[in-house]
C-alpha cells in the first residue's frame, strides 16, 4: 500500500481523499494555497504545507510548486481530486517523472481522452456507441463539410476537440450556417486551447446527460458501477444527481455497461473513470470520458458500496480491484445536492463567514462537506460547499429523505442554493423522473 498520499486539492473532495487515506492507513500531506489555511482538511492532514497565494493558477495548478511540497515532505503519490490538474497529462507525466505515483490512468490515457476526436475514435473501435458524426476532424473543403452534414442530417453540432464539458460547440440548423459556424468555432477554439481541431455530430435536441463509472486495475481487470443521471445542470454545471439513472432501456443499458467495462479492458485504462452518454429515445449515444474522480460519485458509492476513492488508493498501489463484477450488486436509489455558496436569485457566488453549519442526519443521509461553524468560505475557488446526499431502499424513499434532509440543512452567515434544491425535490416532473438537460434551465426560466 501506498505510504504517503499528496493531496492536490481542496475543499470537501480533499476531505473525501484525505478519509479514505486514513482508513487504509496511508499518511497524508495537505497542500493549500494563502487563503486555504483554514480548510478542515489542512487540519487533519498529518503535515500540511503552503504552495503558493490564493489565486488557483499560482498554487493549486502550480506544478512546480506541488511536486517540490512532494519531495521536501517525501510523499510517495500524488491524488489530484477533481478539477485543477485532475486531466492535465503533462501534470501526469511530471508527477510519475519525478518518481512518484499520479493517483489516476497513464499520461497516455488522459491525453487520449483530452482530444475529443481521438476519445471517440477509440470508443467506437472498442465498441462503445458513439453519436453519428463526422467520423474524425474536419477539413477545410466546404463542399466536403457540406456533404458531411447532409449525411448526418441537420441539426448538426460543431464541437472543438479540445473543448468538453460544454466548452466550444455550435449547433448547425440550417445549411447556410454552416461554413460560417464551422470557421467559427475553430477561430475560438484555437484562441481559447491553442487547437483549432473541430469535428461534426447530430444534434441530439432532447438528450438525458446518462453517465457510467468504471473501476479498472491496469492489470485486465475492470468492472462498471452502474449508472448516474446528471441531467439536472444549468449552464453546464451538474446540480442534482442520482444512481441509477431511472427508467433506462434495459436491453440498451445491459449493453451499454458492458461495452463499457469491455473498452476499458481494450484500452487498458487504470483508476476511475466516467464515460458520459447522451441518452434518447432508448439509444446511448458516447461524448466524452473523464478521466479523474467526479464531484458526483457519492451517489454510485451509495447503490453499490464500493468505496470508489479506496479503489482508486488501491489500484494506484498495484493491487488489483477488489471487487468482481459478480460481486457488484446494484441496491436502492440515491441522490446527491450540489450545495454552493451563492446568490439564490443572481447564481452569483456568494463567499463569506459561516455563522453557523448544522448538516442533516439519520438513516441514508450522507454530509460530504469541509464546511464548519466560524469558516470563512473564500471568494478565489469555485462556489461547491458540501454535498449532500441520500439512500433509500427505492427512488421515492431516497427522496422523501432528501426533502426532510434538505429541511434540517442549516447554513448561515452566506448565501446558499438550498432552496432551489428545496423547490427541485418537490418538482412533479423531477419526482417522475426522467427529465432531459433542458429542464432546469426551462423551469428557471418561468
Ligand atoms: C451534445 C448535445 C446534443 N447533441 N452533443 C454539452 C456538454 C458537453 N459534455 C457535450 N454537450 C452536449 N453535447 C450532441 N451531439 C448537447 C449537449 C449539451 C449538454 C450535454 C450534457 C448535459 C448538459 C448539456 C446542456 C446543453 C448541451
Amino acid at each position: 500500500m501506498l505510504d504517503k498520499v499528496l493531496i492536490a486539492n481542496r475543499g470537501e473532495i480533499a476531505l473525501r481523499i484525505l478519509r479514505a487515506c486514513k482508513e487504509l492507513g496511508i499518511k497524508t500531506v495537505a497542500v493549500h494555497s494563502k487563503a486555504d489555511r483554514e480548510l478542515m482538511h489542512v487540519r487533519l492532514a498529518d503535515e500540511a504545507v503552503c504552495i503558493g497565494p490564493a489565486s488557483s493558477a499560482q498554487s493549486y495548478l502550480n506544478i512546480p510548486s506541488l511536486i517540490s511540497a512532494a519531495e521536501v515532505t517525501d510523499a510517495s503519490a500524488i491524488h489530484p481530486g477533481y478539477g485543477f490538474l485532475s486531466e492535465n497529462a503533462d501534470f501526469a507525466e511530471q508527477v510519475e517523472r519525478s518518481g512518484f505515483t499520479f493517483i489516476g490512468p497513464r499520461a497516455e490515457t488522459i491525453r487520449l481522452m483530452g482530444d475529443k476526436v481521438s476519445a471517440i475514435e477509440a470508443m467506437k473501435k472498442a465498441g462503445v456507441p458513439t453519436v453519428p458524426g463526422s467520423d474524425g476532424p474536419l477539413g477545410d473543403d466546404e463542399g466536403e463539410l457540406l456533404a458531411t452534414a447532409r449525411r448526418i442530417g441537420y441539426p448538426v453540432i460543431i464541437k472543438a476537440a479540445a473543448g468538453g464539458g460544454g466548452r466550444g460547440m455550435r449547433v448547425v440548423h440550417t445549411e447556410a450556417h454552416l461554413i460560417s459556424a464551422v470557421t467559427v468555432t475553430r477561430t475560438e477554439a484555437h484562441s481559447a486551447f491553442g487547437d483549432g481541431t473541430v469535428y461534426m455530430e447530430k444534434f441530439l435536441e432532447k438528450p438525458r446527460h446518462v453517465e457510467v463509472q468504471v473501476l479498472a486495475d491496469g492489470q485486465g481487470n475492470a468492472i462498471h458501477l452502474y449508472d448516474r443521471d446528471c441531467s439536472l445542470q444549468r449552464r453546464h454545471q451538474k446540480v442534482l444527481e442520482e444512481a441509477p439513472a431511472p427508467g433506462l432501456d434495459p436491453d440498451a443499458r445491459a449493453k451499454v455497461l458492458d461495452a463499457c467495462r469491455e473498452a476499458c479492458v481494450e484500452i487498458g485504462y487504470r483508476g476511475a473513470g466516467t464515460f458520459e452518454f447522451l441518452y434518447e429515445d432508448g439509444e446511448f449515444f458516447f461524448i466524452e470520458m473523464n478521466t479523474r474522480v467526479q464531484v458526483e460519485h457519492p451517489v454510485t458509492e451509495m447503490v453499490t458500496g464500493v468505496d470508489i476513492v479506496r479503489e482508486q488508493l488501491r489500484i494506484a498501489s498495484g493491487l488489483p480491484l477488489s471487487i468482481r463484477q459478480e460481486d457488484v450488486e446494484l441496491n436502492g436509489h440515491a441522490f446527491e445536492c450540489r450545495i454552493n455558496a451563492e446568490d439564490p436569485r443572481t447564481f452569483m457566488p456568494s463567499p463569506g463567514k459561516v455563522t453557523l453549519y448544522h448538516p442533516p442526519g439519520g438513516l441514508g443521509v450522507r454530509m460530504d462537506s469541509h464546511l464548519y461553524t466560524g469558516y470563512t468560505v473564500p471568494p478565489h475557488y469555485d462556489s461547491l460547499i458540501g454535498k449532500l446526499i441520500t439512500w433509500g431502499a427505492d427512488r421515492e424513499t431516497s427522496l422523501t429523505r432528501m426533502r426532510n434532509a434538505l429541511d434540517e440543512l442549516l447554513v448561515e452567515g452566506i448565501k446558499t442554493n438550498t432552496d432551489l434544491h428545496k423547490d427541485l425535490v418537490r418538482d412533479g416532473y423531477f419526482q417522475q423522473g426522467g427529465i432531459n438537460i433542458h429542464y432546469l434551465e426551462k423551469k428557471l426560466a418561468q
